[in-house]
């Protein structure tokens, strides 16, 4: 039994308690309005949904069980994982044992690569991926134990299986699309008794002699992990678990949401769109040229990718932390040194044209700062993975451990099937009027 499940065993009956107690309780009392606003506008800021793995503070960004990630920026994605679902950072004996479990079921079947292999050559990277989620389906302990007749306080026990295979399988699938869609020659086999963050970065076979790259890949399973639960992909995987549906089918459906452009795609479009600007102008440009690149996106109705966000309010400590990785490691490769100077520029440009905007009788825009997206692709370019399309593959690897360690604990608690009221105009019209 592994020490994870040990733990689980132990908290849980303490987080049910603390359910019923809570609903008994205070089970009138109201934590949320709604105005007609928010409604049409994604729900912006509506309190309607309950996540204990991870919280986003306009002000602070990602606090994972308690801990500003800025504040625990050297854990390895197996702590990572063990933090987000039990609340502690686990001892150098039990992370060892959870890279143990995962190493015990780092096995892809056959049938995945034969899948993946006759996708069209143009496939997106993201639909390979959701792809094989979804194939794997057949491999769920939930679904057996579920179709067997189990009783609803197990239902953790099979999602947490599913959980740790799916953990250890998305690295070995992700770095083979990688080497199947790029032409990069045969796949490169897991490695026993290596981490997560090292077996990714070394499947994916890029040069990497002084270990940073490793390093990296580390840092970026961390950093995506988890931002609390009402963002698209997490909120997705939550109202597709919560029809019982096992987890290979809620993270894909989840992931499915990250593959959007002003979600988890943006990362591939910003590093493109700095590229496109150091080939337009090639190299570094002014301060100067980059303010009026940055408006001739904006004025041609784009957005600028890395830029703003739904919650956060000030510059986002994952792009914070991975601009740190990239002063410490190489300060002076020309695409960084690019993101350091966007960032100089755009977050004035933004504040501008949001008053431009405000004049002519449009939102405002609510955050000029960078967010994760901003500054990862740089990271990640000067190892040598240049292929755009790949970018949010990575962030899937990571963001999967928050969708899992949520689904696992939404299971334990029995939380209910998702199901809010949908109006239409009509309803809001009557309701206005009275
Ligand atoms: N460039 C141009 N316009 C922007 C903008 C940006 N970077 N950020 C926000 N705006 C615009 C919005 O499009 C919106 O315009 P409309 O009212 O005309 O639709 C207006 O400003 C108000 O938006 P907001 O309240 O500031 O932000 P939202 O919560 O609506 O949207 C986000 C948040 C992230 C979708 C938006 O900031 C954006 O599109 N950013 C660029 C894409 C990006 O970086 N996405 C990654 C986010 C991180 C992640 O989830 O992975």
């Amino acid at each position: 039994m592994s020490k994870l499940y040990s733990k689980l065993a132990e908290v849980i009956p303490q987080w049910r308690a603390e359910r019923a107690d809570i609903l008994k309780q205070y089970g009138d009392v109201k934590i949320s309005d709604v105005t007609v606003a928010q409604a049409y506008g994604g729900m912006r800021g509506v309190k309607g949904m309950i996540c204990e793995t991870s919280l986003v503070e306009p002000d602070k960004g990602l606090i994972i069980q308690g801990h500003p990630l800025l504040d625990i920026k050297h854990l390895w994605p197996e702590e990572t994982f063990y933090l987000l679902l039990t609340g502690e950072i686990p001892d150098e004996e039990t992370k060892q044992d959870l890279i143990g479990e995962i190493n015990k079921r780092a096995f892809v079947p056959d049938y995945v690569w034969d899948i993946l292999y006759a996708m069209p050559a143009d496939a997106h990277p993201m639909s390979m991926l959701n792809t094989a989620i979804l194939a794997m389906e057949r491999e769920s302990v939930f679904r057996q134990w579920y179709s067997e007749g189990m009783t609803k306080d197990k239902y953790w026990i099979p999602m947490l299986e599913d959980s740790l295979k799916i953990l250890a399988v998305l690295p070995i699938i992700a770095a083979g699309i990688y080497r199947i869609r790029f032409d990069k020659g045969d796949l490169i086999p897991w490695t026993q008794g290596l981490d997560l963050g090292a077996n990714y970065a070394n499947m994916l076979g890029l040069p990497d002699p002084d270990g940073t790259f490793a390093e990296l890949m580390r840092l970026y399973l961390h950093f995506h992990c988890d931002h609390e639960g009402g963002n698209v992909s997490a909120n997705t995987c939550h109202t597709v678990g919560s029809a019982l549906s096992d987890a290979y089918y809620a993270v894909s459906a989840g992931l499915n949401g990250l593959a959007g452009p002003l979600h988890g795609l943006a990362n591939q479009e910003c590093l493109g769109w700095i590229l496109e600007m150091l080939e337009k102008f090639n190299g570094v440009p002014t301060k100067e040229a980059i303010r009026d690149y940055a408006f001739e996106t904006l004025r041609s109705g784009q957005v600028i990718p890395g830029y703003g966000h739904a919650v956060l309010r000030v510059t986002d400590p994952r792009f914070t932390g991975f601009h740190e990785f990239g002063q410490n490691h190489f300060p002076n490769d020309p695409v960084f040194a690019m993101v350091a100077v966007v960032f100089d520029v755009v977050p004035k440009v933004l504040e501008e044209f949001s008053a431009e905007r405000v004049k002519a009788g449009k939102n405002p825009i609510a955050n000029f700062w960078p967010n994760v997206d901003a500054g990862s692709g740089s990271l990640l370019y000067h190892y040598g993975l240049q292929e755009f399309d790949y970018y949010t593959v990575l962030f899937s690897v990571s963001r999967a451990m928050g969708m899992l360690s949520q689904l696992v604990w939404n299971r334990a608690v029995g939380t209910a099937i998702t199901r809010p009221k949908s109006v239409g105009a009509k309803f809001i019209n009557n309701v206005a009027k009275k």
